[in-house]
């Protein structure tokens, strides 16, 4: 496959005009298409929201299930058939808000599986509420008086939990996303990136020319994300208060250690494994 266009499917884009959704399934499509992956080896697990629908726009296989449950669904596709490769998209409603423990124990479990969050710091589909990462003060039309919660920091989270692949991307800069995607790729565990996004419609605060302003790349910084304390730096720079802000955008962090379905045992799958039947019949017994 070596055109991007063959990642397309026939269903209807139904995105607003310049929804930054736009943006990372571009990139997505021009990842899969230079990691000359074919699309009977993907799969595509898609949350419930305006995010979630890109797996039903990349021609490949799809799996569409319950807000906040993609990643458990994903998990599943993985030790069922770890030869796939599984990527989740979804809303930061949905991985960082109804699935946010899923999404905490996908760190620490480092499943081989690519996880995008689309950012737009609202939930889109159900007509802009806050969601997890709005900053204090978004005032969405149902909270009139703003939020005052912090914004949470999934990059901060992923590393306090042992993730081994922590990055964050641009929906505007579609080259260097799908360069981020392909490092994801190919690095063999978690590979997470969580993806700045505007919304045009419920988001006017972080628009796609707010981020522009303020998004740097690491690359350009000498960054070193073998080094977690350089990297835990980088990652408490944003979100943070005020208007003068630069956010960094990039790999933060990257570290080796066994992808979950291989049961610690690196070149192996659990399923896969070998078992005597005579140990699980004598275990059954003792039920009996
Ligand atoms: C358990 C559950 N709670 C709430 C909903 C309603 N719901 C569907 S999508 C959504 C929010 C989507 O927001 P986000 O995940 O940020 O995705 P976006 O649409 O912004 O891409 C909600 C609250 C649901 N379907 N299931």
């Amino acid at each position: 496959m070596a055109e991007d266009k063959a990642w397309s499917t026939s269903a209807e884009i139904t995105w607003c005009p310049g929804c930054g959704n736009f943006g990372i399934l571009a990139a997505l499509r021009q990842a899969l298409a230079a990691a000359g992956l074919e699309p009977w080896q993907v799969v595509v697990v898609g949350g419930i929201g305006q995010s979630g629908k890109v797996a039903q726009y990349i021609g490949a296989n799809f799996l569409h299930g319950l807000h906040g449950r993609a990643i458990p669904h994903a998990l599943g596709v993985k030790l069922a058939n770890p030869e796939l490769k599984v990527i989740v998209v979804g809303g930061d409603g949905d991985l960082y808000g109804e699935g946010g423990n899923h999404l905490l124990h996908a760190f620490r479990r480092n499943p081989d599986i690519v996880c995008l969050a689309h950012n737009n710091g609202v939930y889109g589909l159900t007509k802009g509420q806050a969601a997890p990462t709005s900053s204090p003060g978004f005032a969405p039309k149902n909270r009139e008086a703003g939020t005052h919660i912090p914004a949470f920091n999934p990059l901060a989270a992923g590393l306090a939990m042992g993730g081994s692949f922590i990055a964050r991307g641009f929906a505007g800069d579609i080259k260097h996303l799908a360069r981020l995607i392909g490092e994801a790729f190919e690095h063999k565990g978690f590979g997470f990136i969580d993806i700045l996004q505007p919304c045009v419609t419920y988001n006017h605060v972080n628009t796609a020319e707010w981020y522009r302003k303020r998004v740097y790349d690491l690359e350009l910084e000498s960054h070193n994300p073998l080094d977690a304390d350089a990297a835990r730096a980088r990652i408490l720079e944003w979100p943070a208060e005020g208007d003068d802000v630069e956010i960094p955008i990039g790999v933060f962090y990257r570290s080796r250690r066994p992808a979950y379905e291989t049961c610690g045992r690196p070149g192996q799958a659990v399923t896969r494994l070998e078992f005597d039947i005579d140990v699980v019949k004598k275990a059954m017994e003792e039920f009996r």
